[in-house]
Formats: C-alpha cells, structure tokens, sequence
C-alpha cells in the first residue's frame, strides 16, 4: 500500500512538473547562405512567431554532408539557402520531404521548376549567376592585366592570385565546376579546372570566402557568385564583379524540410513565411543581391541584373543528380586536386 501511494506521488509530481515546464515552441535551421543573412532569417521568425530558432550556419556541401549523416535520428527541421543541387541530391536520397506551400502562386518559375524535378521536396528562394571579382588595387599594384573571360583566369601572370572554394564543401565552387563541364564540354572543363588549379593559391571551405579575402587585399582573384562579389563593392571594398565574356553557370539558392523534422509545424510555418515578399525584400538590407523567388519582393538597384549575363541552360536535373555530384566530386578529387601547384 506504501509503495502504491509513493509511485502516486511521484506520478503527481512528474504530471506537475512537465506541466511546468512545457516545452515551448521551437525550430532547428541549418542555414547556408551568409552569416547575416542567416540571423536575419532566424531573429526575424522568432520575433514574428514567438517561435525560438537554433540556427547553425554551414555551407551548400558541408550542410548535405550533416543532413546525410544525421538521416537516422535527424535534428534539424528545416535547411535553407545554400546552391540547389545538394537540395536536389538530398531530395533524391530521401533526406527531404514534400510540401505545397500556399505561397507557390507568388513566385517567379524557376522557383517552381525546382520544386517539381524534386517532386516538391525542395523550392527555389534566390537566384544569382556566377562569375568572379578581383581587387583592383591588388591587380594594379601587380602590374596584372583586368580579367574579362574564365580563360583568362588561367594565364601565368595570375599564378597564386586566384582562389576559390572546395566544390566538396562548396556550392559555390560545385557549381563553377558544373559549370565548366557544362560550357565547354567534359574533357576541355576538366583541362580548364587542372590549369586553373596551377593558379589557385587556396581552396576555401565557404564559397564566398575568396572574395571576402579580396576585399580584405589578402587575395587578388576570387571565384564567387556575382551577388558575393558585388556585397563586397557595396561594403566599400576595392572590388570589382566580372561576369565572364564566355557566358556563365548560374544557382537556384533553394529550401528544404528535412525528412524526420521533429518540429514539423515549426518548419512549415517557417517555409511558408520565408517565400513572403516582405520577408524576402529583408535581403538586400544586409547585402544579400540574390534575385528572389518571389515576384513581388523588392531588389536592390545594386544587384546583378541576370538578363545582362550571358547565361548557360544549367541543367539542375543532371547536375543535381547524386550520381552526377558524387562522379564528379571524385573526379576533381582524384584528377584536380592532388596535381602540384
Ligand atoms: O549567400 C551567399 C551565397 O553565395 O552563399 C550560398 C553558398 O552556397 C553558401 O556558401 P558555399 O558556397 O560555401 O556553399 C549561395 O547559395 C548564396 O548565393
């Protein structure tokens, strides 16, 4: 009887105390667009929902890579920003799931054609071409001539002033190689890769970090998406963006709910308040010049402006296929990255 009327008790005070503590409203984001743009993302749903937001900020390839890992016993709800084939791989390998956000009717086509090679696993959020920007005081301190074309980038002159990003790590540097391959054929972007590897003086982990060190006058060339670039320029740094004379490759910057969120109501209420045009009008504010997804958000006079740039048909399917990612990271791996410089 004693031992009845303890377990009671204790069920009471367990009742109690979950009843006092009960959990309040949350949601995991993994983000991979830049660092400003992320807190923006996460500090503007707490304050808009009361909702709380435990925000990690990693890049395209690296976030894939956590997802992936995590596909057991997940933790986080929803990924946002970052390139859109790792989006797309991860839709391919069961890593998202399909949602139909109310807002769809609101947003530009490219958004929407993302949505369906994924069978609604993943949407686009942004846009922005690919190119390069220099340090233009760095170039003339150098006596080096001002780049126009991606072939350029591979003259001796420029040896050990180029940099780009990891493509293992790198959406950023994943699309500048698909991008290649996609332009001038798979042998002659590979041969253009090895001769742009002789100039390359770091890979990075994070895509944008080249031109920040350009900014800085710690690197003379970097290999960014233009918007990247341009947030530089804006920032008062001595950067030029270059969209390269041969045409370029180009991002669908995308979103995905992560297959096994444990806040699924969280992670919808936050997909669809991020595909708003007030939210996403947020971008420029802190230099973000992607071209939003949606139509009525507002851009900056400042950024890219993507019917000016010759740009490639990029084929997302193919190159945001998991076997197309994965043959081609190896082959940079097995082919590129292990040459002498
Ligand atoms: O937010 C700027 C931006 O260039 O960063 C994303 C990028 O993929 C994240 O960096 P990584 O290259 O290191 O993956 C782009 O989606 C976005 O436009």
């Amino acid at each position: 009887m004693k031992s009845i009327k303890y377990a009671f008790g204790m069920s009471l005070i367990a009742m109690a105390m979950s009843a006092g503590t009960a959990q309040a409203a949350k949601l995991t984001l993994y983000c991979s667009a830049e660092e400003d743009w992320c807190q923006v993302m996460a500090r503007g749903f707490e304050e808009a929902t009361g909702i709380d937001v435990n925000m990690t900020r990693k890049s395209s390839g690296e976030t894939f890579a956590q997802v992936k890992a995590e596909s057991s016993n997940p933790k986080g709800d929803v990924w946002w920003g970052g390139t859109g084939d790792p989006h797309l791989q991860a839709a391919e390998e069961g890593l998202s799931i399909a949602y139909v956000s109310d807002m769809r009717g609101e947003l530009h086509d490219w958004a929407l054609r993302q949505a369906a090679s994924a069978d609604d696993k993943t949407i686009g959020i942004y846009s922005g071409a690919l190119g390069f920007g220099y340090n233009s005081d760095l170039l003339a301190a150098n006596n080096l001539p001002i780049p126009a074309c991606w072939k350029d980038l591979l003259k001796p002159e420029y040896k050990g002033h180029v940099q780009m990003a990891n493509p293992n790590s790198s959406g950023t540097a994943y699309t500048t190689l698909a991008t290649m391959v996609q332009l001038f054929g798979e042998d002659e972007g590979f041969e253009f890769m090895k001769g742009l590897h002789a100039n390359i003086n770091q890979y990075t982990k994070s895509g944008s970090a080249p031109i920040k060190a350009a900014g800085r006058g710690e690197n003379t060339i970097g290999i960014v998406f233009l918007h990247d670039a341009v947030k530089q320029a804006a920032s008062g740094f001595p950067v030029v963006p270059v969209a390269p004379c041969e045409g370029t490759g180009y991002e669908i910057g995308s979103m995905s709910i992560i297959n096994g969120a444990r806040n699924l109501d969280e992670a919808k209420q936050f997909y669809d308040w991020a595909l708003t045009a007030a939210v996403q009008s947020e971008a420029w504010k802190v230099k973000s010049y992607q071209v939003p997804s949606n139509m009525a958000a507002e851009t900056s006079p400042d950024a890219p402006d993507l019917s000016t740039i010759k740009l490639i048909d990029y084929d997302f399917a193919k190159y945001g296929s998991s076997d197309e990612r994965k043959r081609l990271l190896q082959k940079w791996d097995e082919e590129v990255s292990i040459l002498p410089q």
